[in-house]
């Protein structure tokens, strides 16, 4: 679809967030009409044959352009309210080029991304009780959730890939819904989020794991698009609180959870059920 690129400073097409992925699937498995294996008996056939042909290419180049900018990566953490380096303590992802999201939450990309680098980051120093971050690389395109992890290594976190179940929430944002009537996504259109770290969390080194899950194709399974990032952090000034529940990743999600799996268009659900164990505060 190289050639559409032309098209993207001139072309604003409305286009919603939940049709983006479906015309892509659509416009890769449809042939445009070539107007070389058509013959013309009126002249109302050709310009319908042009219109057509027109569409099909303004549709392709809408989905092309609207895939681009929905896209994204999370490749800053941000320490004391500052936006660090790209990629500087956040293990480069996969898709650090293409910006394509992992679908499902059952694979093994669904930990830290990284299974095509496999490369430790640079290491930061944090207190806890301090606040933490993570920053996309622009705001986040569609609706969805966003999830934060923490895992501690047993040793030097750089040498640790975060297996087993060893992952506790530190932070969530959820949808808003109010019984039935509307839903909303506070982490539609932001481009960062902090937290704090939990005051009694153990001093020792880290993994923190940002999952931003986009829900605008979830109500068909594996329908989900996820934007993940995993930083690396040594705590110091920590506590001695016992964090958990511990889960694995993947592991901690089936994909059936009803945040998951689920249609976030009218008629709308009456709650939203975020996916994972609860929030610890420590
Ligand atoms: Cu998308």
């Amino acid at each position: 679809m190289r050639r559409q690129t032309f098209f993207s400073s001139r072309l604003g097409w409305p286009i919603s967030t939940r049709n983006v992925d479906r015309v892509v699937v659509f416009t890769s498995s449809t042939t445009l009409p070539s107007s070389s294996t058509t013959s013309f008996t009126r002249p109302g056939d050709i310009s319908r044959v042009v219109m057509k042909s027109l569409f099909f290419f303004v549709v392709a180049a809408a989905a092309y352009i609207t895939s681009a900018v929905a896209h994204y990566t999370f490749p800053n953490l941000i320490v004391n309210d500052e936006v660090t380096g790209d990629w500087k303590y956040v293990r480069r992802t996969n898709n650090w080029q293409s910006r394509i999201p992992v679908k499902g939450v059952t694979g093994p990309e669904f930990r830290c991304f990284n299974t095509e680098i496999n490369e430790p980051s640079e290491t930061v120093t944090v207190s806890a009780g301090s606040t933490l971050g993570f920053k996309a690389e622009q705001s986040l395109y569609h609706a969805g959730v966003i999830n934060i992890y923490m895992a501690k290594a047993p040793g030097n976190v750089a040498d640790w890939d975060g297996d087993g179940e060893v992952w506790f929430k530190v932070y969530e944002l959820p949808a808003i819904t109010d019984g039935g009537n509307s839903m909303r996504f506070p982490a539609q259109g932001i481009d960062r989020v902090t937290f704090t770290i939990p005051p009694n969390l153990p001093d020792g080194e880290y993994l923190v794991r940002l999952e931003n899950i986009a829900l605008h194709l979830a109500e068909t399974y594996g329908g989900t698009e996820s934007f993940i990032s995993c930083g690396q952090v040594k705590v110091v000034n920590g506590g001695n609180g016992e964090p958990g529940p511990k889960v694995a990743f993947p592991g901690a999600y089936s994909g059936y959870e009803p945040g998951v799996l689920i249609n976030i268009y009218p008629p709308y659900p009456a709650s939203y059920e975020m996916p994972g164990p609860d929030v610890w505060t420590g």
